[in-house]
């Protein structure tokens, strides 16, 4: 299906009104579009949502000269289903980035795992690309790490990053270090070529994806209009920083990360407005979910007034800052109480290319133009998914939650605490609890702690569940949940046997803090297969086989002689 261009009225009318809109031909260009998305970062990280220490004076005047949004939300608490979210404008339970085969059990894409980006979905960079814009990646793509995942092959005519998380280090033998990408090359790994000091925190990482954005930007400036997806990662644990700005903040090192995010955005704005493009040029930045309370203080951030944080569908997990910017157009020093989506940004960039949105499948993201350039309210419901599990729904103020869960008594015994000093009694339970004949009704306007639910027999209660309760049924009725990609544990999609993180494998000894959830029944998605055997394309590109039960480390020849495989230079793991 290809998209349709479609300049709407709007957008002619501002082409008229803008100047900065004409290409050197004369011919009328869309904007520029920067995303800045952060990693774990917290609601309450930036000054102008309160943080005391006050360190993020860049985001702050951003906020200051644009719109700030204090009701804006991901689309998972947990980073790949929130990216693939983003840039397919829909819900994880529609794209894939979701597990069937436990309970609410969260899912991303681990070096270990199959799944990924399905080919059928659209990406935001591919039908940019209809419109004339080159597009770069900048950082943590997530999407899955096998060749046909490559973001390259979804859209980006660029990428510096890496496939995954900074985990690791690992070891070179048993299991390979992150690879770090230029395009289709891999140019090193993370703490190989691209240290990262787990004792001080040190990583160069951030500078170098910012000189990756000023580049770009800076190449583009006076060519087609470019879409740039800065996804970086230094907040998320372990979290590191630049040696400038280690020691720095009040914070601790998570404070000096924000600080060096804070810094490097406030060098993008600067540039833009330098090289006369800022009025040309949309700028969107939030988070991809809530701060990892888990790894606070000295390695989460904030989550502000909100319960909970990372990994959990209380507002803590979801709830992200977010921040538009666009001189010119967008008017300084708004708030607007728009309910967001990261799926928003899906949309609301098609619509700033005078692109509309597919219209074969479901797409769950909403223009947020009429709400940036004209402060308008468009009602619409939030949804919060745990793997196949709708949790909760917000509509309006009020948020209802279907079921309640942190994690399992076992994890939780076991030290892993996503809702640290925040226990609601009946409210952020290490069992599942099952409220969808009566849920759980909040008012975020006067409770945003999600501490006092309201009177069932109120009739503030019973209006609210009346309308949450059709907006649900209308949802649930409507869709169509896409092939799950991320069956985390089950046989059929995990390369090799995958001890790390607590897949009960037979034969494989997994460590402490396994989860207690029963071993899946076979299949249920992923792609049937692929082991055992020369696994076609594993982990940081073909590193591994199926073995004996527990990871092994294939040959080079093995690795570049399989057909079909990526061949990528780099060095043999010692
Ligand atoms: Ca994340």
């Amino acid at each position: 299906m290809v998209a349709v261009v479609a300049a709407t009225r709007w957008w002619r009318m501002l082409l008229v009104l803008s100047a900065a809109g004409m290409g050197a031909s004369g011919a009328p260009q869309p904007p520029n579009i920067l995303l800045l998305l952060m990693d774990d970062m917290g609601w309450g990280d930036l000054g102008v949502y309160g943080e005391p220490s006050r360190e993020t004076p860049n985001l702050d005047r951003m906020a200051a000269e644009g719109t700030l949004f204090p009701n804006f939300y991901s689309a998972n608490p947990l980073c790949s289903p929130s990216r693939a979210a983003l840039l397919t404008g829909r819900l994880p339970i529609r794209n894939g980035f979701y597990t069937t085969n436990a309970h609410a059990r969260n899912a991303y894409t681990p070096q270990e795992i199959v799944g990924g980006i399905p080919d059928s979905e659209q990406l935001l960079p591919e039908l940019l690309k209809e419109a004339g814009y080159v597009t770069k990646i900048v950082g943590k793509w997530h999407l899955g790490h096998r060749p046909q995942f490559h973001p390259l092959k979804h859209g980006f005519d660029e990428w510096f990053g890496s496939p995954n998380c900074h985990f690791g280090p690992y070891d070179n033998k048993a299991r390979p270090n992150i690879p770090v990408y230029r395009d289709w090359e891999m140019v090193g790994r993370y703490y190989e070529e691209f240290p990262i000091n787990l004792k001080t925190g040190e990583a160069n990482l951030t500078q170098i994806y910012l000189q990756e954005a000023l580049d770009f930007i800076k190449r583009q400036a006076r060519r087609r209009p470019f879409f740039l997806y800065w996804a970086v990662d230094a907040t998320h644990a372990p979290v590191y920083a630049s040696k400038p700005f280690l020691g720095t903040s009040r914070r601790g090192r998570y404070g000096d990360a924000v600080r060096e995010m804070d810094d490097s955005i406030g060098k993008m704005l600067q540039l833009l407005q330098d090289l006369r493009i800022a009025d040309s040029t949309f700028v969107f930045f939030t988070s991809d979910n809530g701060a990892a309370l888990i790894s606070a203080p000295e390695q989460g951030g904030s989550n502000g007034p909100f319960l909970c944080g990372k990994q959990t569908t209380f507002e803590g997990g979801m709830r992200e800052p977010a921040l538009a910017w666009w001189p010119g157009h967008i008017a300084a020093g708004q708030v607007s109480h728009q309910l967001g989506s990261i799926t928003d940004l899906f949309t609301t960039s098609l619509a700033l290319a005078g692109l509309t949105p597919p219209s074969d499948r479901a797409i769950d993201g909403l223009n947020l133009l009429p709400a940036l350039l004209q402060g308008r309210l468009m009602d619409r419901p939030v949804f919060y998914y745990r793997g196949d599990t709708l949790m909760a729904a917000t509509l309006g103020q009020h948020k209802a939650h279907f079921w309640t869960w942190t994690n399992s008594w076992e994890n939780f015994r076991q030290g892993m605490d996503f809702c640290p000093g925040q226990n609601v009694s009946g409210v952020t339970t290490h069992t599942l609890e099952d409220h969808t004949k009566l849920p759980l009704i909040f008012h975020l306007g006067r409770d945003p702690g999600e501490r006092f639910p309201l009177s069932f027999a109120s009739t503030e209660y019973q209006e609210a569940l009346s309308r949450i309760a059709q907006v649900v049924q209308q949802h649930q009725e409507a869709l169509v949940p896409g092939q799950p990609q991320l069956n985390v544990c089950n046989w059929a999609v995990m390369v090799s046997g995958w001890c790390v993180g607590g897949c009960p494998v037979p034969g494989c000894s997994h460590p402490p803090g396994a989860p207690d959830e029963p071993w899946p029944a076979q299949g249920g998605g992923g792609e049937a297969g692929a082991v055992p055997g020369l696994h076609p394309g594993p982990g940081p590109w073909c590193l591994s086989v199926q073995d004996s039960g527990c990871w092994s480390q294939a040959t080079w020849d093995q690795c570049h002689t399989a057909p079909g495989l990526l061949q990528v230079p780099g060095r043999l793991p010692s």
